[in-house]
């Protein structure tokens, strides 16, 4: 009979579970490892240690909503399928009122985060967005705004001839408290030039969150997987924000995305679409790369339920969120639903033996157990 602990631990990772076990940093060439490793339980059972060192069996969740302003994009990224030209019939922009009108319907629903993210529009300028914040902020106080993606930033910054700490410093003061991680994609130009051409690099986005961090604005990190990407560029992704975040410490959480293809100019490419297998290693792999994040979150409307739950148990502790009206997802073929009640949060998290925690933006915490 094998020792129990050779039952579970692949003796070809050894070195990497010891190296785990003592907390000592992972590099790329062992990232590359785990990820041509087919012992998802292993890889698994790694991730859960680190996620059970730093959050016990806590996972966070938030009561939030998304608004989109605009589908209108200058950028046009193959990889999207929400954007649109101004001269499509389907295209939209929400007007002020129409913004303020989507944050009070919802003020009896005991929300805490409004998620305002949308295209690059040259007609909608620094004054519109300074007015959707303070218009948010009045409909609902004590609400956090996390918005705005760092290729908005940048936009308005372009737009006004501005530089980028003055724009996120006017956002700030209007109420912005957070960015969110959109917009990260994958940071290799050589990806970039084929699925978002005209977005901006990948070290500008980085710059723009190390800028947002240098003022006491908070953000996040996203990764999108499952298109052109080779595993090698997924670890540089994640090893170039462990940097950033050595750096500045300013980042909440990664957020991994899988890709979806529909209604996108990508969906004629061969493309390495994830599975729900990829699905895990990834999260599991992002847990154990990315040291110095406190929290990897699951945004279930990507995955669906059965996947996001599972991810409980390979490295994930925060499920976002309620969300109530999704976009981006959707558009490219998602077929979750679109809002999630609070009670069926909590329920997908004990139902996978963990502790439910909601949380505010910023991980206080606001209510736990149910
Ligand atoms: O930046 C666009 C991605 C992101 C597609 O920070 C697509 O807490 C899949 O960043 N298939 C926007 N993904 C969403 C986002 C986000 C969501 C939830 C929470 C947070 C957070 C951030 O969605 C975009 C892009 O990477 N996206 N098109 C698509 N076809």
């Amino acid at each position: 009979m094998k020792p129990l602990e050779q039952l579970f631990y692949n003796a070809e990772l050894n070195d990497i579970v010891e190296k785990v076990q003592q907390g000592i940093r992972l590099d790329a060439e062992d990232a590359l490892r785990l990820y041509r490793s087919n012992d998802l339980l292993t890889i698994g059972a790694l991730a859960n240690m680190v996620r059970e060192r730093k959050n016990g069996h806590n996972t966070y969740f938030i009561v939030n909503r998304h608004i989109n302003h605009t589908n209108i994009c200058e950028n046009r990224c193959k990889l999207c399928a929400f954007g649109r030209d101004a001269d499509h019939p389907k295209s939209y922009i929400l007007s002020l009122d129409e913004i303020e009108q989507k944050a009070r319907s919802c003020a009896d629903k005991n929300i805490t985060e409004i998620h305002i993210v949308g295209g690059m529009h040259p007609e909608l300028k620094l004054d519109y967005y300074v007015e959707m914040l303070k218009r948010v902020r009045t409909a609902l106080p004590g609400v956090m705004i996390q918005s705005f993606t760092a290729v908005e930033v940048d936009y308005l910054a372009q737009l006004h001839k501005m530089a980028v700490e003055e724009v996120l410093g006017i956002l700030k003061e209007a109420g912005l408290d957070s960015l969110p991680g959109g917009g990260a994609e994958i940071f290799s130009p050589r990806v970039r030039s084929v699925i978002c051409d005209k977005k901006i690099s990948g070290e500008r986005w980085l710059e723009i969150h190390k800028a947002a961090h240098r003022i006491g604005m908070p953000t996040n990190a996203t990764m999108l997987y499952g298109h052109i990407e080779t595993i090698e560029e997924r670890i540089e992704h994640m090893l170039a924000l462990r940097s950033a975040q050595d750096e500045t410490g300013g980042f909440l959480a990664f957020i991994p995305l899988r890709f979806h293809p529909r209604n996108t100019e990508l969906e004629r490419l061969k493309l390495n679409r994830a599975t729900g297998y990829d699905d895990l290693k990834t999260y599991a792999i992002s847990r154990l790369l990315l040291d110095n994040f406190d929290h990897i979150k699951s945004y279930w409307i990507m995955f669906g339920t059965k996947i996001a739950q599972v991810s409980l148990s390979f490295g994930v502790d925060d499920l976002d969120g309620t969300v109530m009206e999704e976009n981006i997802a959707h558009d490219a073929g998602a077929d979750t639903d679109q809002y999630m009640p609070k009670n069926k949060l909590i329920e997908l998290i004990k139902g996978a033996g963990r502790y439910p925690v909601e949380r505010d933006t910023l991980y206080n915490v606001l209510g736990e157990g149910f």
